[in-house]
């Protein structure tokens, strides 16, 4: 009865994602039911064992030395930190405190955009959850810990088999003196389209009742208007609300004169005005540079007033110079990342850059040998996601000709490939450039970035030019993001799209011109909840989930359909979760605090005539014997 709910309803067969494994196998629902977590866990070791892992089969496999990696001892009891502060002062205490000291402060970005831009965002919750404690107690100077939101949302239950709220539970309890932060598309949450204003305002509350203390809020074309829902709730649930301008171009350049001085300033000034905390200055591609960050962050502190949080990536190889720009110039905070997951499309080193700063009036506090004990452990991490590793050997100073984000870059790299592309790549970022400028130059970032990607894989796959695409008389067919977009369903850039681009893609239908978010009628929250309710035979819909499945209604429910069968994945050693266990391995998984499932993979038997494997296990020393279809 589950699928076949499951298969009428409208989300699932108008969604644009597959999930291979319901698709194949829907018998699963119907007998998985009563069996018990520990048989669960073992259904999917066995399948993973006999069959492999679909994402990391046909991929490098971690090298041959690597180890469970081990979290560093904690020093000392958790100090106070930015998280106290917060509790004692509130959101505009921080933001005060922020702009009076001097050292520099540092917000770590391993947790989300690290492994975003370096894997793919494939990094599970338990290896963040084993060195949280850590953080909280060997670095507690930290200003916050980035952890959540961005792609972390929906890959957490498209790929990793988890639920993202409970991550973010966790995280939140190992680290009691941080503050946790998180990354907001504004109208478009955590995914890539304008939400109901009231899924947004719900989104909010249900993720700062879990635990993000600073929300990061972005529009994909820095458009102040379609901000304002998620500030004002942000504000309203007590947390400190960084409205963010994104930076895209050269404010040096006079070619790209649309992205000036003047045009960042003005947005900060509004950003402020809509009741901003802290700006942010989100350089999502790693464009901007030294000499233009010195005078950005000059300009942005004294007519502003607000303090400042610079984010930038270092695809280019020069984040860290920059970042040394804009201290000198007083930026309140900035991110990096550990060493181990830093560099190329991440952010830049943390290490690094509080080196740099020791001795100066702009230490950070930070502790050297607390950085290098908690990176050696992101190493370790770092081996066992072999399999999402991008190949990038080197920075590159071919982001100032694509402007791609670092988050996107792995991602459209990836796309590109599985169309016959990869050794085409180059064209792709050409490509990606001319889209841009076709649409008027925009700022590209998700989920605006998707669609400039979007476009210029299709274009590159057909052979298409820009001149071929402008020209009236030409048919071209646009990916369906693109037409949404002209649509006005992102809201507007500065100066809006191109006349005859918009024409060319919605021919005679009429864009939308003000804000998305005001044209779609409120979503009825408990009706949805009963929805997603019936579609999983009655199960009882916390506001979590009911938020996951408002964000993501069919990820959301493939993912419960496999935890029915599949149980608490999220305890076992990423090494298991990808790639199965060895006959004569023992591994131990903590389901529930203190209830630990101990495994022993015995032998895999032979494929039976019924297509069937028998693997043996020991669970807690009783014998037990798990059937998995052979698939391969
Ligand atoms: C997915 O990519 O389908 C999500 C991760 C869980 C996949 C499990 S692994 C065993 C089984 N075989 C599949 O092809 N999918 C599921
Ligand atoms: C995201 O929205 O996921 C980003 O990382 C944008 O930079
Ligand atoms: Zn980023």
């Amino acid at each position: 009865a589950f699928v076949e709910n499951l298969l009428k309803h409208p989300t699932f067969l108008n969604n644009e994602y597959h999930t291979k494994f319901i698709d194949e196998t829907p018998e699963l629902f119907q007998f998985s039911k009563r069996r018990d977590r520990g048989t669960k866990v073992l259904t999917y070791i066995a399948d993973i064992t006999v069959n492999g892992h679909p994402e990391t089969k046909a991929h490098p496999r971690p090298p041959a030395h690597v180890k469970d990696p081990r979290a560093p001892k904690e020093r000392a009891e958790p100090m106070m930190g930015t998280r106290n502060l917060l509790e004692q002062k509130g959101p505009q205490g921080v933001a005060d405190w922020m702009k009076q000291q001097r050292q520099l402060l540092i917000t770590d970005t391993t947790m989300r955009d690290g492994h975003q831009s370096l894997l793919a965002t494939r990094m599970r919750s338990i290896d963040m959850i084993k060195v949280a404690p850590s953080y909280s107690a060997n670095l507690p100077q930290l200003f916050s810990v980035e952890c959540w939101g961005g792609a972390t949302f929906d890959v957490a239950y498209r790929f990793l088999q988890e639920c993202p709220w409970q991550r973010l539970r966790d995280l939140r309890a190992a680290m009691p003196n941080l503050m946790t932060q998180m990354l907001l598309r504004a109208s478009n949450g955590v995914g890539y389209t304008n939400y109901p204003d009231n899924v947004v305002q719900e989104f909010v509350r249900v993720a700062a009742s879990t635990g993000v203390d600073v929300f990061r809020v972005f529009d994909s074309l820095n458009w102040v208007e379609n901000m304002r829902v998620a500030m004002d709730a942000v504000i309203e649930n007590g947390k400190v609300c960084e409205g963010s301008i994104c930076y895209t171009g050269d404010i040096n350049d006079p070619d790209r004169a649309k992205y000036n001085l003047k045009y960042y300033v003005d947005m900060g000034k509004e950003l402020r005005d809509a009741g901003a905390h802290v700006l942010g200055l989100k350089d999502m591609a790693g464009l901007l540079k030294p000499a233009a960050a010195r005078q950005l962050v000059r300009t942005l502190k004294s007519e502003v007033g607000l303090p400042i949080h610079f984010h930038t990536h270092d695809t280019a190889g020069v984040a860290c110079a920059t970042i040394l720009a804009a201290s000198e110039a007083g930026v309140d905070a900035v991110d990096c990342a550990m060493d181990a997951l830093s560099g190329n499309t991440s952010q830049a080193t943390l290490g690094s850059v509080v080196s740099a700063l020791k001795h100066t009036d702009r230490d950070t506090g930070l502790d050297m040998s607390a950085i290098r004990e908690i990176s050696d452990y992101w190493e370790e991490v770092r081996n066992h996601y072999a399999a999402f590793e991008t190949g990038m050997q080197a920075p590159s100073s071919e982001v100032y000709l694509h402007e791609m984000p670092g988050g996107q870059f792995t991602n459209l790299k990836a796309q590109a490939a599985s169309l016959g592309l990869a050794d085409r790549w180059h064209e792709v970022a050409q490509t990606y450039a001319e889209v841009n400028q076709m649409f008027g130059d925009i700022v590209k970032v998700t989920p605006s970035s998707k669609v400039v990607g979007d476009m210029a894989l299709m274009m590159v796959s057909q052979g298409l030019s820009r001149a071929d695409v402008e020209n009236p008389d030409t048919d071209v067919s646009f990916p369906d993001s693109v037409v949404d977009m002209m649509r006005g369903n992102l809201g507007q850039p500065p100066g809006g799209f191109p006349e005859a681009i918009v024409k060319k893609v919605l021919k005679d239908e009429q864009p939308v011109l003000d804000r998305p978010g005001k044209h779609l009628p409120p979503a009825d929250l408990e009706a949805l909840r009963a929805e997603a309710s019936n579609l999983m035979e009655g199960k009882l819909v916390d506001d979590e989930d009911l938020s996951g499945y408002l964000m993501y209604p069919k990820v959301f429910l493939d993912y419960m359909g496999r935890h029915r069968t599949y149980g608490p994945v999220r305890a076992l050693p990423t090494k298991t979760f990808f790639y199965g266990m060895e006959p004569g391995e023992e591994i131990s998984a903590e389901i529930d605090p203190g209830k630990t499932l101990e495994i022993r993979l015995q032998t895999v038997g032979d494929t039976g005539e019924d297509g069937e494997v028998r693997v043996f296990f020991e669970l807690n020393g009783q014998p037990r014997v798990i059937r998995v279809p052979n698939r391969l």
